[in-house]
């Protein structure tokens, strides 16, 4: 299969993150790369197809705030990463913004992603590599995957959040409908519910969502995710959730994908956009499922089952020794 990944999306690496009411080391470091590279075989860098596509589902304004805070934050004197500490989430009346601190509340909606100088160019190239996964399919590979890096399912239109600042599953969804494709699927394994990614298509009938995700009455993303989350306007119907317990093993978590993938089937898409997230491993250090290594080469057939052309954008997963195992048993199934 062909990998996608360019060296700059290593170069974000904030030094921690707020977790439980103190600081500890960032769970989405740089070494996620190295292992997944060390179990993969060659990779293709991207070409850079420019901002017109991540501006296909991002706000402006927001795109314009990742390039800019890292020089805002040190204009006011700070040094080390940009965090947020206040945000206007009793719906004020928009106003023009200028410190940093009230933009960086304005465009995140958790203070546990940390924006380091290389956030937006780390990201972009993750966005880059989505979008050449998503070129390969339509050019005729029946699966391509992305090796993403940092995640992206967590961030919205214009918002950062769940270690993500640009979508690159969103924009290669997005990607696709522009070269011509009449409906595409996203389908979420990742563990922790795609909030961005459904926020981004929630009023769209031509892009269905389907997450499989632990519920978020007991994990983050806790505001989205719920069961009955289904989308609105046109997209009412287009967006499925179906939230599961932790400890959540194999065979329920095939079952909910197998639901998925019916409806996923029966919505009429053209192509399949898979964020996956290997932090549903029994290992993961910040998540509560119980799969094993052997289980995603499984769980990809079935999804290979559907028949779709399908690019696969790497998420979560924070295992780093397993990390290799469990993308190379999930590849190996396509
Ligand atoms: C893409 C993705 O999987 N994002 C997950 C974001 C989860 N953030 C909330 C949980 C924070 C747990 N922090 C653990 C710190 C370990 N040092
Ligand atoms: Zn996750």
């Amino acid at each position: 299969m062909r990998v996608f990944h360019d060296s700059r999306q290593r170069l974000h690496a904030p030094a921690e993150e707020l977790h439980n009411g103190g600081f500890t080391a960032y769970a989405e470091k740089p070494e996620r790369v190295d292992a997944m590279l060390a179990a993969l075989a060659a990779t293709e860098r991207p070409e850079d197809r420019g901002l017109a596509p991540v501006l296909a589902v991002h706000d402006a304004g927001y795109i314009r705030f990742l390039q800019d805070a890292p020089r805002l934050w040190r204009e006011a004197g700070r040094t080390g990463d940009a965090i947020p500490y206040a945000f206007p989430v009793v719906g004020r009346r928009p106003v023009r913004l200028t410190r940093i601190d009230a933009l960086l509340g304005r465009y995140a909606f958790d203070a546990t992603t940390p924006l380091g100088s290389h956030a937006f160019e780390a990201s972009y190239w993750s966005a880059q590599s989505a979008l050449a996964a998503a070129h390969a399919v339509l050019s005729g590979e029946r699966a391509a995957f992305a090796l993403c890096r940092p995640p992206g399912h967590h961030a919205g239109a214009d918002y950062c959040g769940g270690y993500c600042h640009i979508n690159a599953a969103a924009v290669a969804a997005q990607a696709m409908r522009d070269a011509g494709v009449g409906r595409v699927a996203v389908l979420d394994i990742d563990y922790h519910h795609g909030n961005g990614t459904q926020d981004i298509f929630w009023t769209r009938g031509d892009v269905f969502y389907a997450s499989v995700h632990a519920g978020p009455a007991t994990d983050y993303p806790f505001y989205w995710g719920h069961a009955d989350e289904v989308g609105e306007g046109e997209g009412r119907g287009a967006t499925l959730n179906l939230p599961l317990p932790r400890g959540t093993r194999l065979d329920s978590f095939r079952r909910a994908q197998g639901a998925a993938l019916d409806a996923i089937a029966r919505c009429g898409a053209g192509a399949l956009v898979v964020s996956f997230g290997a932090d549903t491993w029994a290992g993961d250090p910040i998540s509560h499922f119980a799969l094993e290594t052997d289980d995603y080469a499984l769980l990809a057939r079935d999804i290979a089952g559907v028949g779709l052309p399908t690019a696969v954008v790497m998420e979560g997963g924070y295992a780093v020794d397993a990390l290799g195992a469990n993308v190379a048993s999930f590849l190996s199934g396509f």
